[in-house]
């Protein structure tokens, strides 16, 4: 019946919609810290924070410290060590070597600081707030599951999305899209 087709026709374009939308809501992005300022003893103490206001972090994204090997480094530390500038208890080990990329693996704040004597003081930190996935403004649910089979990967799905290498998600969307041009 030419109903069945359109209706698994519809049901293609859902999921195929829902992988694309996967691909771009998975889609990392690198933050060049301090933008083409770099990694460095800021001009003033409020070039890091307004960088860092003008930014949106997320899990899987890369910070980029940008700076010459020698002259600076980078250290996460915890906030009370980032409000004092002690380089005494990095977590995890200190970054000495420049340009330097950090992956974001959680959510939360998360402070780093150089630990070059003096450098934070003048203002070479930064702390950044990481949203959790939720923060992603969602498409409207498309189905209630009230009207037949739903796609397995709903918009939207982190976890689902997490599944899958990025191109192993664009060749299932590109494969689908494919298909859809054969339907009669
Ligand atoms: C701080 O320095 C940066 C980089 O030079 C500049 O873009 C920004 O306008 C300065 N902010 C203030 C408040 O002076
Ligand atoms: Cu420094």
């Amino acid at each position: 019946m030419a109903g069945a087709q359109a209706a698994s026709a519809v049901g293609l374009v859902l999921m195929a919609t829902a992988l694309l939308q996967c691909l771009a809501v998975g889609a990392a992005t690198s933050h060049t810290v301090g933008g083409s300022s770099g990694w460095t003893i800021p001009p003033n103490a409020t070039l890091y924070p307004d960088w860092a206001a003008s930014q949106t972090f997320a899990v899987g994204d890369t910070l980029v410290f940008d700076f010459v090997t020698g002259t600076h480094d980078v250290m996460e530390v915890a906030k009370s060590d980032y409000e004092s500038c002690s380089a005494a208890n990095p977590i995890g080990s200190t970054i000495t070597t420049g340009p330097a990329t950090v992956s974001i693996t959680s959510t939360g704040e998360h402070y780093y600081i150089c630990g070059f004597t003096g450098h934070c003081a003048a203002g070479q930190k930064l702390s950044i707030t990481v949203a959790s996935s939720s923060s992603t403004p969602s498409p409207p649910p498309t189905s209630t599951g009230s009207n037949g089979p739903t796609p397995s990967v709903t918009p939207g799905s982190d976890a689902a999305a997490s599944l899958l290498p990025s191109g192993v998600k664009a060749t299932v969307a590109l494969l689908l899209l494919i298909s859809l041009a054969f339907l009669p």
